[in-house]
């Protein structure tokens, strides 16, 4: 689904944003626009901001955290699976209960988990999970052979959401995963930081800039990512 050099903004249906940026964040040269938010998601809002994308010609995917608000028409759907939560209801007791529910509906062809490791311990998403991020370099990296080798995931998911992360880290990951195609995402808000983080992992994703200074997330766009 996401491959080679990516740039992906990733909107919050629970945040508003008008028509006229929406238009720019997908004629800007991202490769995607990833739907997904942490609070307040519901079906009803991510409809209205999937009616609004598709009008335009980039791929849009699903980043499932509320299972009633999953809609049908996405160009793909990318499922978290929290490597370090400490709330194992966020390992796979939320995946189960969806299964469950919606299971002979799922279109698994388009589905890809994504290993999480949540290292931003302000972010909300860190607090829900109860996520553990007092982590060592090698803690990390064991989560991450972890999801690349054993469990064989397509992505591990480095995530720093509202804070920018270390780059030293993402080296290390870059070295020590063989497989999993890695995505970093937090307090991307200049090209100088699009294109560090991007030096290491093959994905990296903008949000929160995108409400706080709309120039500066348009700014993370640089030559590399042109289509
Ligand atoms: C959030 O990883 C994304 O899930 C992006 O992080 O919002 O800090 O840009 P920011």
């Amino acid at each position: 689904m996401l491959s080679g050099k990516r740039h992906l903004f990733k909107l919050d249906p629970a945040r508003p944003i008008a028509e006229g940026q929406l238009e720019q964040l997908c004629t800007s040269g991202t490769h995607g626009i990833i739907v997904g938010g942490t609070d307040g998601i519901t079906y009803e809002n991510t409809k209205f901001l999937y009616e609004r994308l598709r009008r335009y010609d980039k791929p849009i995917y699903q980043e499932i955290s509320h299972a009633d608000a999953i809609l049908s028409g996405f160009d793909g759907y990318l499922i978290p699976l929290v490597l370090n939560a400490g709330n194992p209801q966020w390992i796979f007791q939320v995946h189960q209960q969806a299964i469950k529910q919606f299971g002979n509906m799922i279109d698994w062809s388009k589905c890809q988990v994504e290993g999480y490791i949540i290292l931003n311990e302000r972010s909300k998403v860190a607090s829900i999970t109860e996520a553990k991020t007092s982590l060592s370099y090698e803690d990390i990296l064991a989560y991450a052979r972890l999801a690349d080798q054993m469990l064989k995931l397509p992505y591990i998911y480095i995530e720093y959401s509202g804070r920018y992360g270390d780059p030293l880290l993402l080296r290390k990951l870059k070295h020590a995963i063989r497989n999993a195609s890695l995505i970093y995402g937090g307090g991307i808000n200049s090209e100088a930081k699009a294109r560090e983080m991007s030096r290491y992992a093959e994905t990296i994703i903008v949000g929160n800039v995108i409400y706080e200074n709309f120039e500066l997330a348009l700014a993370t766009i640089c030559d590399d990512f042109i289509c």
